[in-house]
């Protein structure tokens, strides 16, 4: 009796310590991000500040001779642009510390065309500065814009202006960080006043401002910003200013030239990870005019950008032009408010809560259907080597009405799914739901819209992928908002 108890107890054992037995996460899929640029898609939405001498002067493109002292908000407070950039739920910020004009918003030691020469606070302010402490005060991160063309240099297409140039990045590197990102802007060369020449200048941007040297002199210092242009970049424009990214959105992307980098979609075999940013301004214009009071964007068209950037698996950044008085101007802080509580109020209430999820492969008790419904970012579902068709059934605990659903890949293992559809059961049996745009990729992040469907049952169908599935979120919504 003795030795069979034994025996079944070694039996036991046995199965159980094999049931446990680790299975290697699937290989990597490359490329992958890195840990920073991990945290910036978790961003997801952050703003931009475009102000300077071309607000007080109704331009957009200053040429170079606006003269400084023009530069004069009546009653300029950061903390404003921050409370509001924060009500309207972004993590971040970026300033135009100095735009095409060359006028610099910080009291540089580089040139005299700078906020040291103007009325604004006796020529004492630093605008850098007060945004940078008023991110610090309120949690918010702060990213920089200094514009390599400078309209007002009289050196600008010299060697001179290379070295005044890294100067002015290594002045805001050192005093204003840490920084989450960095642009380099991509609008280069042309006409301008340079000191009085009144002439047209070219240069050729990939070598001229030695954009490797300056990129390694901000990383040092600042090794987890996102760098956004010139020739070694984190992330990639878009492509377009108008704030969308196609619905395919491959982070992988193979730049083509050695300058700066853009592409709706990026590319399925790309050799770098190169996540996609949309910028766009909540006005016409980047900068403020009083004429564009009555023509910032509507709600429904923030939502829909809200979908078609985040929800494409890009990050949103959205432009506010501080109006002359100093402040973000009240139409485009209460329309921003609005978007933030218009979306949050559409994936409130995830109706995944409850629901049992089942799959059709897994590659072992460690990557479990239920952990695409866990509110656990690092775990996740993943199929046996060598499955790249694979679906999930999820069961509500009773029947939902549901117009959109969430879906993230385990990006730290790169970018899969090539194509995927969505069903629903309904009266008539399996359905497929007719999603607003292709289900194509997913990446960090894919929301689809839907017609509202009825159903106690959805089926997501992956039908194929680059390698093994690794899902580690889905939220299914039932929204009210009507951007689309
Ligand atoms: C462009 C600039 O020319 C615009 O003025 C604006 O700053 C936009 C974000 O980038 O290249």
């Amino acid at each position: 009796m003795k030795v069979f108890k034994q025996s079944l107890f070694c039996f036991f054992t046995i199965i159980l310590l094999s049931s446990c037995k680790e299975v290697p996460a699937p290989e990597p899929i490359m490329p992958v991000p890195t840990e920073s640029q991990i945290e910036w898609h978790k961003m997801e939405t952050y703003a931009f500040i475009h102000f300077g001498l071309n607000t007080f002067n109704d331009m957009e493109w200053g040429y170079g001779n606006t003269p400084a002292d023009t530069f004069n908000p009546t009653d300029l407070d950061c903390k404003q642009w921050v409370s509001t950039i924060k009500q309207a739920g972004m993590k971040g910020v970026i300033l135009t510390a100095k735009h095409h004009d060359g006028f610099c918003l910080w009291p540089t030691k580089t040139t005299d065309y700078s906020v040291r020469n103007s009325p604004w606070r006796n020529g004492n302010g630093d605008v850098v500065a007060e945004l940078s402490q008023a991110c610090k005060e309120q949690g918010l991160k702060f990213g920089l814009y200094l514009s390599p063309w400078d309209r007002n240099n009289a050196h600008y297409a010299q060697e001179e202006y290379v070295k005044t140039y890294h100067n002015q990045i290594s002045e805001l590197i050192s005093n204003y960080g840490p920084l989450f990102e960095y642009w380099f802007d991509g609008a280069n060369g042309g006409d301008g006043w340079y000191g009085g020449a009144n002439e047209t200048r070219s240069i050729d941007a990939s070598t001229y401002y030695r954009y490797e040297e300056a990129t390694a002199m901000i990383k040092k210092l600042h090794p987890n910003v996102m760098i956004f242009g010139g020739t070694a970049q984190d992330i990639r424009w878009i492509g377009n200013e108008q704030g969308f990214a196609d619905a395919t959105q491959w982070c992988p992307y193979t730049p083509k030239g050695a300058h700066y980098t853009m592409s709706l979609r990026g590319m399925e075999n790309g050799k770098q990870w190169l996540g996609g940013e949309c910028d766009v301004s909540i006005r016409p214009g980047w900068f403020y005019h009083q004429s564009e009071d009555d023509k910032v964007k509507t709600l429904s068209h923030l939502v829909d950008l809200y979908y078609r950037s985040v929800g494409h698996n890009a990050t949103f950044l959205l432009n506010f032009p501080v109006a002359l008085n100093g402040k973000i101007h009240p139409i485009d802080s209460a329309r921003a408010v609005a978007w933030h509580q218009t979306i949050e109020n559409s994936f409130k209430n995830n109706l995944m809560t409850g629901a049992k999820v089942e799959c059709s492969n897994r590659r072992s008790r460690q990557y479990l259907s239920e952990f695409v419904n866990d509110g656990d970012w690092n775990t996740y579902w993943a199929t046996e080597d060598g499955v790249t068709k694979a679906s999930l059934t999820i069961t509500f605990d009773f029947p939902v009405d549901i117009n959109r659903l969430l879906l993230q890949e385990y990006i730290p293992l790169g970018q899969r799914v090539r194509s995927f559809n969505v069903e629903a059961e309904t009266d008539e049996g399996w359905e497929h739901v007719a999603v607003v745009d292709s289900t194509t990729t997913i990446g960090y992040k894919r929301i689809l819209r839907f017609p509202d469907v009825h159903t106690s049952k959805i089926r997501v169908n992956f039908t194929d992928s680059k390698g093994p599935l690794c899902i580690n979120n889905i939220e299914a919504y039932y929204s009210v908002d009507t951007a689309f």
